[in-house]
């Protein structure tokens, strides 16, 4: 287990909690996450370097940086390292993801139910290379938030599939 220090203040982050985004990156990448708790979000990849890739319970550091500003930051058992931060007023994301490189030479092996393949992602990531990470810095547009409340199991309990257009045009 690695060393882990943490700055979040779950009685700061009410106004994050229990939502549940639909965002597309600016390189076309369309993600979807759930702030299940404090300490944990869900999460699913639709498309993307990665798409068809889902997690649940994955642990995150989560902050408050102003009233419509959060940060979830998190390492993976594969080795990637991500930050990602939402913007709620102006619907804006930006995230930061640092692959190692043996995702970048075969991303294919990460796409998979995780939870179900545990030891095999941390095998990969001990077995590396993990130099020179691929680090992936992109802007993304919020085109879905719906506030479902917290330690709900049946928000991301399937596989990503393609989206109906409601979940993807911000006009909706
Ligand atoms: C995100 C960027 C990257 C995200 C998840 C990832 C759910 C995960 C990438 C990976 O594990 O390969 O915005 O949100």
């Amino acid at each position: 287990m690695t060393e882990s220090f943490e700055s979040t203040r779950p009685e700061t982050l009410s106004r994050v909690l229990g939502k549940h985004f639909i965002y597309t990156y600016d390189t076309g990448w369309q993600y979807e996450m759930y702030i299940k708790d404090a300490h944990t979000i869900d999460y699913r990849i639709h498309s993307g370097m990665v798409g068809g890739r889902w997690v649940r319970d994955q642990d995150a550091h989560i902050v408050r940086l102003s009233d419509d500003v959060f940060k979830v930051s998190w390492d993976e058992p594969t080795g990637t390292s991500v930050s990602v931060s939402f913007n709620l007023t102006e619907r804006e994301v930006h995230g930061v993801i640092f692959f190692p490189q043996w995702i970048e030479q075969n991303p294919e092996l990460t796409v998979c139910y995780q939870n179900e393949h545990l030891d095999e992602m941390r095998q990969y990531r001990d077995e590396g290379p993990t130099y020179p990470k691929l680090v992936v810095d992109e802007f993304a547009e919020i085109t879905f938030i719906e506030d479902v409340g917290t330690e709900r199991e049946d928000i991301i309990d399937c596989a990503p599939a393609e989206l109906p257009d409601q979940y993807t045009d911000r006009r909706n």
